[in-house]
């Protein structure tokens, strides 16, 4: 099994999802953090001079969120089977990714229902969503949403099943250890 280092800023952001996988997949990892002050510093040191990088042993490194989710979530089955489920999960995750870039309360009204009724075509919206098993695509969900319910708590209000979701995975036993021991950053 190889040997990864996370590289990533002192905060959840992009690479938080990232963690929650290895946690799940109780596999050991280097966090490697950086403060902005540092940067200018570091830039060069990552292809595409952005953040986060996976690294791994021999000094290979991958750039690019959702590339590095995916190579993570194929290594730790927790990866939709694409040929049932790709098209759903896919365009989830996407949608995700453009939340964390527009991240206004526009994109989440015109995001969110697709998202509920989604979640509502597997066992009723009562579990995840692609059926009964937690996917990468669950956590980057929660991820998404954190910083903005902490802000607005009542932002599920018209979303019952997502209210749901996000209470589920928060309370999923490995997930509940998780958040209780990370490192605790504003964003
Ligand atoms: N397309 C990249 C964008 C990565 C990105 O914008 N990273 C930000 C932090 S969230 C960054 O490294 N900013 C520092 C910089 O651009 O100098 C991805 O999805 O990973």
């Amino acid at each position: 099994m190889p040997n990864y280092t996370l590289h990533y800023f002192n905060g959840r952001g992009r690479a938080e999802c990232m963690r929650m996988m290895f946690h799940m997949a109780g596999v050991k990892y280097m966090d490697k953090r950086y403060e902005f002050s540092d940067w200018d510093r570091c830039r060069n040191d990552f292809p595409c001079n952005y953040l986060p990088c996976l690294e791994m042993d021999g000094g290979m490194r991958m750039p690019e969120t959702m590339a590095i989710c995916r190579y993570l979530a194929r290594e730790y089955n927790l990866n939709y089977n694409m040929n049932d489920y790709g098209f759903g999960g896919e365009g989830n995750c996407s949608n995700y990714d453009n939340y964390m870039h527009w991240r206004c309360m526009n994109t989440f009204n015109r995001v969110m229902p697709f998202m509920e009724r989604t979640l509502c075509m597997r066992n009723g919206g009562s579990q995840w969503f692609m059926g009964d098993q937690m996917m990468w695509c669950d956590m980057m969900f929660y991820c998404c949403m954190e910083n903005m319910y902490r802000d607005y708590p009542n932002m599920f209000s018209s979303y019952p099943k997502m209210m749901g979701l996000y209470n589920r995975f928060s309370s999923h036993p490995k997930i509940c250890s998780y958040l209780k021991s990370r490192c605790n950053t504003c964003w």
